[in-house]
């Protein structure tokens, strides 16, 4: 592929609902510019950005594909990002390291979960948003329709058309660019005279354009007053401002169909006019003092090298990958470059740029470029390139707590040995995707944002050669006692040989936030010194197991108050065992109770909904905290015991039809309710006898 300077580079995130027709949107740009000699479809598994297998298995984009459009003696670095909430990483990242953001807009269905969702990163990350509203060819497709849904949706921001339809549905044509005052029909290659039917709304359209480019410079304003117009560059450049301006907070707006390749080659025009090139960018670094600084505009080959790491993969057909965007400084094949988050120089013997799958090699990527390098050691997604001379750390996003747990088991010995290497570095490829080996539960847990995100995360491990089946996680119980009790146990055992002889007296008493505690109040010496650690080790062997149901315990404080011991037959291990029983024996009495964890929960649906999710918390043991509305959504805060959570991600979908997104994390431990204890209880004596016959 050629090569590029900065000022000729454009990068831009395309985003929006799962279904709103980016990929499609991106086979016709390819198209467009000669990259491909034919337009491929989604149903038919032939397009560019979604060639991985799992992604032709889905039929729809599970992460983000690098397509570099060529046009114009520019490159544009589309990132086609997934649309599903469970690729929430996926889209932050490429929002990250985007300098614009388009947002893909069903003609259909108007603003949906993943518009909002797409809409709130790119303002956390302060990027122009533009919009296309696509699929205008579908049957009840409608523009107007779509616009008020989005004023109705982001009622902040002002929606300034740049193309108008000519004809909807299956009349949908072509459009009217509100620019040159000209009809585009098809991909908007050659203009034809308005239709005079459009005249009216054509000019209506031109001068809404012509006045929100102006309140973007006082200059234009002054001109606009005066003469009545502005000449189309002057309209670009207050466009593109009025864009980036967070008060004006200005969006321009487009009209596309993908399929019928219809307004794409004005989309292109417009990505190198209203995204500006990628050295204008505002970064925060962290260099070797620690402060956070911004990077100064504009940045150049020059500057100190920062790159960024937004996207690991490992693919049995490509390779080990590593997509960056680099913010400052240059890259260049066969150097070496250091990778700040490990410590390493990594060499970049294999610089890329990647056309979905199709690897191009390049020998240099400028300040600004977004590229690829194959082959290293230690790099993973959210780490920089950096010099040793002047190192620079790009801050990585925040990325949201796990909603979503499975536990898996290795299908075979072989798979057993792999599976912890093989998670790890999919999850160092993936910043929501998590995995431990969980000792309270004895389970192998996966976490990650949904059902889709985990099923894929062990889809990939079977492509890369370790199965695993999925189980159901148990919840991570601990046991406690509501009282205290006390007792003794007698060990004896004289008949034959050596015997053993200890007697404990103990009394455990409930300790509330004090996890585990063991004294003793051994008056008079009726137990040796040296035996009482003995049965400290005995009672320690069972707090991982636990007494009643398996689980660990906590918040019980033992003590040891009274014993009895023999000359000969008392011994470490007679106390250790008199120990164990003892508490085992005192803890049954004390009526053991289990604790539970409660997540802190929010979730965001449409105002109408509201209700249901009441409704629903009931049922799931849930204590509402808060509701709140924010536009048209309601927000409801609560408190929620994580076991009534496993499969929120499943059924908040269905309760909403996808219409509602949701946050946890971990708040405390709780007593569960005496009726469910019993249950657990009764559940775990069940199991253990049905292991034990
Ligand atoms: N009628 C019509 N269908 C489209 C258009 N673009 C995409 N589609 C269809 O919509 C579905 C989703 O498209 P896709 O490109 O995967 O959407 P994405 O999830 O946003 O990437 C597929 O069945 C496409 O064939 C369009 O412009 N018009
Ligand atoms: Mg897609």
């Amino acid at each position: 592929m050629k090569e590029y300077a900065s000022d000729k580079l454009r990068n831009v995130a395309l985003v929006g609902h799962q279904g709103a027709g980016k990929t499609t949107l991106v086979e016709a740009l390819l198209y467009n510019t000669g990259a491909i000699n034919r337009i491929g479809r989604v149903e038919e598994k032939t397009t560019v950005s979604d060639w991985d297998e799992d992604e032709k298995e889905r039929g729809s984009s599970l992460s983000t594909a690098l397509i570099p459009l060529e046009f114009e003696d520019h490159k544009i670095n589309v990132l086609d990002a997934p649309g599903m909430t469970d690729f929430q990483g996926e889209i932050k990242n490429a929002i990250r390291v985007a300098d614009s953001v388009i947002v893909v807009v069903d003609a259909v269905a108007g603003v949906e979960v993943g518009t909002e969702l797409a809409w709130e990163y790119a303002q956390v990350y302060q990027q122009p948003i533009i919009v296309t509203i696509n699929k205008l060819d579908r049957e009840n497709a409608n523009f107007e329709r779509t616009m008020d849904s989005l004023r109705l949706h982001f009622p902040d921001y002002k929606f300034i058309p740049v193309m108008l339809p000519i004809g909807e549905e299956a009349n949908f044509s072509g459009v009217i660019n509100l620019l040159t005052m000209k009809a585009y029909y098809g991909p908007g290659k050659d203009r034809s005279d308005l239709p005079a039917e459009l005249q009216d709304i054509a000019d209506a359209g031109r001068t809404t354009l012509v006045e929100a480019a102006a309140e973007a410079d006082d200059a234009y304003i002054e001109k606009y007053f005066s003469e009545g117009n502005l000449t189309n560059d002057e309209i670009r450049d207050g466009m593109r401002k009025a864009a980036r301006d967070a008060y004006l907070k200005t969006v321009p707006v487009f009209v596309t169909s993908g399929v019928k390749n219809i307004g794409t080659v004005p989309l292109m025009e417009a990505l190198i006019v209203y995204v500006s090139p990628p050295t204008q960018r505002r970064v925060t670094v962290i260099p070797a003092s620690g402060e956070k600084e911004f990077l100064t505009a504009p940045q150049s080959d020059e500057g100190p090298l920062a790159a960024y790491v937004f996207k690991s993969i490992n693919d049995r057909f490509v390779g080990a990958l590593n997509y960056f965007r680099i913010f400052s400084g240059n890259i260049q094949t066969g150097h070496n470059y250091f990778n700040i988050n490990h410590n390493v120089e990594e060499k970049f013997n294999s610089l890329l740029v990647m056309r979905g799958k199709e690897q191009l090699p390049v020998t240099i990527l400028h300040v600004g470029d977004i590229g690829v390098v194959a082959k290293l050691n230690a790099t993973k997604t959210g780490d920089t390139f950096t010099s040793k001379a002047k190192p620079l750390q790009v801050t990585r996003p925040e990325f949201p707590e796990p909603l979503y747990t499975i536990a898996v088991n290795p299908k075979t010995q072989a798979d057993s040995a792999k599976i912890g290497t093989i998670l790890t570095s999919l999850c160092q490829a993936d910043p929501t995707l998590r995995w431990r080996q969980d000792p309270d539960v004895k389970q192998t847990i996966v976490e990650g944002m949904g059902e889709a995100h985990v099923n894929l995360a062990i889809n990939r491990a079977k492509h890369l050669g370790v199965g695993m089946e999925i189980v159901m996680p148990k919840v991570p119980y601990k046991e406690t006692i509501a009282q205290t009790h006390s007792d003794f146990y007698r060990h004896k055992k004289q008949s034959g040989g050596a015997g053993q002889f200890a007697e404990v007296h103990l009394r455990l008493e409930p300790n509330p936030g004090g996890g585990f505690q063991y004294s003793t109040q051994v008056v008079g010496g009726v137990i040796s010194q040296s035996f009482l650690p003995s049965i400290e080790k005995g009672i320690n062997s069972v707090l991982g197991e636990g007494v009643v149901a398996g689980y660990p315990i906590v918040d019980v404080k033992a003590i040891v108050f009274d014993g009895k011991e023999h000359p000969v037959d008392s011994k470490d291990i007679a106390f250790q065992i008199a120990g164990r029983e003892a508490f085992k024996l005192v803890f049954e009495k004390a009526i053991p109770t289990l604790l539970e964890p409660i997540m802190d929960v929010q979730i965001t649906v449409p105002e109408t909904m509201m209700g249901d999710i009441i409704s629903d918390l009931n049922t799931r043991r849930g204590r509402v905290q808060g509701m709140d509305t924010l536009g048209h959504k309601s927000i409801v805060t609560a408190q929620v015991p994580y076991a009534e959570m496993m499969r929120y991600a499943n059924d908040l979908r269905s309760i909403t039809g996808a219409r509602g997104i949701y946050t946890m994390k971990f708040s405390h431990y709780e007593q569960v309710p005496a009726h469910l204890t019993q249950s657990i209880i009764a559940a775990h004596k069940a199991e253990q006898a049905a292991a034990s016959t």
